[in-house]
């Protein structure tokens, strides 16, 4: 069945793939599974063609058939159990996996969102810089407690799984922030992610959409 995803006409991260489309082009990747791309613009986020896919005006969507998802992490889910080799086929690994793409989600993500708010949306207020300080600090709390439990292993719970996909772009936000660094083996999970096939034919997807716009 033709799978359509909607991705942004012209991201603003310089071909980074940063934006939540990244997750599921990726896991698309990794299942082995062809898509097609609908590019919206800007301007059509919030017209109702775009609202009747997802009600909040966002990028990504997913389309198969007659399912219409918004949400990246439903959609990487939804992948995950549609196509197998995102999730383990014992019940408890298959929950604990899904328990990490939550982790991802409600538990990282959050803190590290809010670090771009106050970056770019609070720049120049006088509490910026407090707010930094604050926001770094639950961030750095968040990554050491990640750090010790992933210790030496190469994957969040065993095998590469969906939930993978989805911490390791959540963490790639903070590149460039010097917060990773502090912690050796994140970094080196996140260059043990991006090494893989998958990961790099979806990047350069999203890298060749952000270059034709140029
Ligand atoms: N919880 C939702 C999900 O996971 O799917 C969040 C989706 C979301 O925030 N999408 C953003 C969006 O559509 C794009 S990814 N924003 C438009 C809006 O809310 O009206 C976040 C993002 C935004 C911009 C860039 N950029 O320009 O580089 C990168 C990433």
């Amino acid at each position: 069945m033709a799978i359509t995803i909607s991705v942004f006409e012209r991201a603003l991260d310089e071909g980074r793939g940063l934006a939540r489309d990244m997750r599921v082009r990726w896991a698309l990747e990794e299942v082995g599974q062809f898509y097609e791309v609908r590019l919206v613009p800007w301007e059509k986020f919030k017209a109702e063609a775009h609202l009747a896919r997802n009600p909040f005006g966002q990028i990504p969507t997913y389309e198969e058939g007659e399912l219409t998802l918004f949400e990246s992490g439903a959609i990487v889910l939804h992948i995950a159990e549609r196509f197998p080799g995102l999730l383990p086929q014992d019940a408890d690994a298959r929950a604990r996996a899904i328990m990490w793409m939550f982790a991802a989600l409600s538990t990282m993500e959050p803190p590290i969102m809010d670090r771009d708010v106050v970056e770019y949306f609070e720049a120049g207020k006088s509490w910026q810089g407090e707010r930094f300080a604050m926001v770094d600090a639950r961030i750095r709390d968040r990554l050491a407690q990640l750090s010790a439990r992933m210790g030496a292993s190469d994957w969040l719970d065993g095998a590469f799984s969906a939930a993978d996909i989805i911490m390791v772009h959540v963490l790639r936000r903070l590149e460039g922030s010097e917060l990773l660094e502090e912690y050796p083996n994140l970094v080196a999970y996140i260059a043990r992610a991006a090494a893989r096939p998958a990961y790099q034919r979806a990047f350069a997807a999203q890298l060749a959409l952000w270059e034709k716009a140029q």
